[in-house]
């Protein structure tokens, strides 16, 4: 025979359920520099996979080059990981070493 719960009480107060889940964690895309890889091509990545202008990727195209990496964007973990995709195929499918990774925050 099937098990039943106990009915709840009559007028029993409910408590709000405490929330659960936590926000799904985000990651950084970032862009490494390298000795070969033409800045214009890195300017073209930035417009064609994070949406950037050409003057907003020509500041994290220069940061890169200065500072040795630098931050694309910040998205959901599938998110990230279909851009470092996406950004490494097209690298060397152009015969560039272009290095992209992701981060958690
Ligand atoms: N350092 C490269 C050069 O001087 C330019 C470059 C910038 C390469 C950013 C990669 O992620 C990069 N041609």
């Amino acid at each position: 025979m099937a098990t039943q719960k106990p009915a709840r009480e009559a007028n029993a107060v409910l408590e709000p359920q405490r929330a659960k889940v936590k926000p799904p964690p985000l990651y950084q895309v970032l862009l490494l520099n390298d000795d070969f890889t033409p800045m214009d091509f890195v300017v073209v990545v930035l417009q064609q996979f994070f949406g950037m202008n050409r003057e907003q990727a020509t500041v994290v195209m220069l940061k890169v080059h200065r500072e040795g990496k630098g931050v694309c964007g910040i998205f959901p973990r599938d998110v990230a990981a279909t851009k470092v995709e996406q950004v490494g195929a097209f690298a060397r499918q152009n015969q560039h070493p272009l290095a992209c990774v992701m981060e958690e925050t």
